[in-house]
């Protein structure tokens, strides 16, 4: 059973090599030569795309685009070019970790499930590390999502999610939004489709600095649900 495993980057340089070379080595420790790993450039204007190509390895590629568009455009591209019979997608810094990866695919495997999400709220030490205002938004903001924005799982916009590979290229195939909203649309699009989704408990292990503005995001999210739900209305499923 091929996994295919995507990464978007933008502007990663820092961290980038050591990223893939963590990834090519559990990969190919967990599931032999049965894997690939697909780097989605999201326009990285650091070189990042060059330092994957060059470090030349194997069952690792490279895809992307010139102009910066939001991390869904680049999670879509990477998922849209994958082939295996369960897809995944992770950030660039490994916030999550790698294990949690061996732990979807062993669900996902059962064949009970569609989609996996991990969850920050399903964790008890999911929000460890956040400060207290961080914290207390992302709850506020997860409840917000479930009342009036129609999101019936716990932790929509956790960074890592795997998928039935072809189930995840429909969803995806799906979609539209390009910037950070693009998490609510998979799951609106999941729910639609009818598709179980496993909730998977996990906690960030890697923490670097948060670009998140979490009163101004809040408001840009809510905006950008009303924008798919219009869209998605208009798919036949
Ligand atoms: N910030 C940012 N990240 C992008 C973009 N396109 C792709 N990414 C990638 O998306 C992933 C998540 O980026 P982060 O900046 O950590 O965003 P986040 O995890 O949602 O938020 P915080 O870590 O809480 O700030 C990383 O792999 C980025 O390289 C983009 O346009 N902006
Ligand atoms: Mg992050």
């Amino acid at each position: 059973m091929k996994i295919s495993l995507c990464v978007p980057m933008y502007n990663e340089s820092s961290i980038i090599a050591s990223t893939a070379r963590e990834l090519y080595k559990y990969m190919n420790e967990n599931f032999g030569d049965d894997f690939e790993i697909i780097f989605s450039d999201d326009g990285s204007r650091d070189g990042s795309a060059e330092i994957v190509k060059n470090l030349d390895l194997p069952n690792v590629k490279v895809v992307g685009y010139e102009k910066n568009q939001g991390k869904g455009c680049a999670v879509r591209h990477g998922v849209l070019a994958s082939s295996g019979e369960i897809v995944i997608f992770t950030d660039a810094d490994l916030a999550y970790g790698v294990d949690v990866i061996k732990e979807a695919v062993d669900i996902l495997d059962r064949g009970e499930h569609s989609v996996l999400v991990a969850s920050r709220a399903k964790h008890k030490k999911g929000y460890e590390g956040y400060t207290f205002v961080r914290k207390l938004a992302s709850k506020t903001y997860i409840k917000v999502l479930n009342l009036f924005g129609g999101i019936k799982i716990s932790d929509a916009q956790c960074g890592f999610k795997a998928f039935v590979g072809e189930k995840g290229r429909k969803i995806f195939s799906l979609c539209k939004t390009n910037n950070f909203a693009f998490d609510l649309e998979v799951i609106l699009i999941s729910q639609k489709m009818k598709l179980k989704i496993y909730e998977l408990p996990a906690k960030i292990i890697n923490h670097r600095e948060s670009k998140v503005n979490v009163i101004k995001d809040a408001f840009r999210m809510m905006k950008e649900i009303a924008k798919i739900k219009k869209n998605i209305a208009k798919i036949d499923f």
